[in-house]
């Protein structure tokens, strides 16, 4: 299958990309949301210039749906990259308990006021920005939804004496250059699933987890031919799930519905779907360890 780069850049984003832009000057602390199962591909390249110089927190969503080895050598690889880092399910209120004061200690290395600080949370699409500000508040402040673009305004939220956020709808780019940056984002769900085929999202998913998770993804479906591409695998999917159409066919889209919810729901386990040394090939950005492949390769792990 040939891979395109995809374009999902709705125009509420823009719009929302240059009101981030206008109160730049009241954000002391920017708080980058990435998924976990995404490490490199959930990063936005336009926040470099959004964020300029001010400083910034990562925080790594999603990581209870993520490869928990792969967890621990992404943080690794982050904070020697000098980053800050945290690495939480965000709606989990005791696992991000430290970002703000994470937030006063990067502002006031920096000369800030620790006692005053504003922190804008930014990132994809479906990240998890809202939920992790409604963690942070202890209450719904927020409206959040299992789709990209549920957050259409900035909001800002007081969470306690001197300490405020501001909640953004999610941000794609105009083109993701990285084609497969581009078909993971939708296979975890920060893309809208109409910008692309559920078939062609569902047969990039199976050429990963047969290299990367075989022995679960053989399990989940009961696959019997192991050998059969990945067309093969999802037809065989299909005839699991009873996906058929009139004279026995199978109805892939269908088929390939089922397994993308599957997948983000977690009923594959916990996967991630890239490695620093993926990174490195793809975007030349270099991975001191040289990790080929640490992912449980070839149904090692269960
Ligand atoms: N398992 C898991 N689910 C999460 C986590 N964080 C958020 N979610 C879920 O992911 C979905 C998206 O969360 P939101 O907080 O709405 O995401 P957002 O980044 O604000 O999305 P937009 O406003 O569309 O940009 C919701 O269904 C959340 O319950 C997490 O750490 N782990
Ligand atoms: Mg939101």
């Amino acid at each position: 299958m040939e891979l395109r780069p995809i374009q999902w850049y709705p125009g509420h984003m823009h719009k929302a990309s240059k009101e981030a832009r206008a109160v730049y000057k009241k954000v002391d602390v920017f708080i980058e949301m990435l998924d976990a199962r995404v490490p490199f591909s959930s990063a936005n390249p336009m926040l470099a210039a959004l964020c300029g110089e001010k400083p910034r927190l990562k925080v790594f969503g999603k990581s209870d749906l993520a490869d928990p080895e792969l967890n621990a050598i992404w943080q690794r690889q982050y904070e020697s990259e000098n980053s800050a880092v945290v690495f939480a399910d965000a709606r989990k209120p005791g696992h991000i308990a430290a970002i703000p004061t994470m937030c006063r200690r990067l502002y006031a290395a920096r000369g800030g006021n620790r006692n005053a600080v504003t922190a804008m949370v930014v990132g994809i699409p479906n990240a998890g920005k809202s939920t992790l500000i409604n963690s942070l508040a202890g209450r719904t402040v927020a409206r959040t939804g299992n789709e990209p673009a549920v957050t259409r305004q900035q909001q800002t939220i007081e969470i306690n004496r001197g300490f405020r956020l501001l909640d953004t709808p999610g941000l794609m780019w105009p083109k993701v250059e990285n084609p497969c940056s581009g078909y993971r984002l939708a296979v975890t769900g920060a893309i809208r699933d109409t910008a692309l085929s559920h078939t062609d999202v569902a047969i990039f998913a199976i050429a990963y987890l047969r290299q990367a998770y075989r022995k679960r993804l053989h399990e989940r479906y009961h696959l019997e031919s192991p050998d059969s591409d990945e067309t093969g695998v999802l037809g065989q999917i299909g005839r699991k799930r009873g996906c058929l159409v009139k004279g026995g066919e199978v109805d892939r889209d269908r088929a390939a519905k089922i397994l993308i919810a599957d997948i983000r729901a977690g009923r594959l386990g916990r996967i991630t779907w890239e490695t620093p040394g993926m990174r490195e090939r793809e975007t030349g950005e270099p991975d001191p360890a040289h990790e080929e492949s640490p992912v449980p390769e070839n149904g090692k792990s269960s």
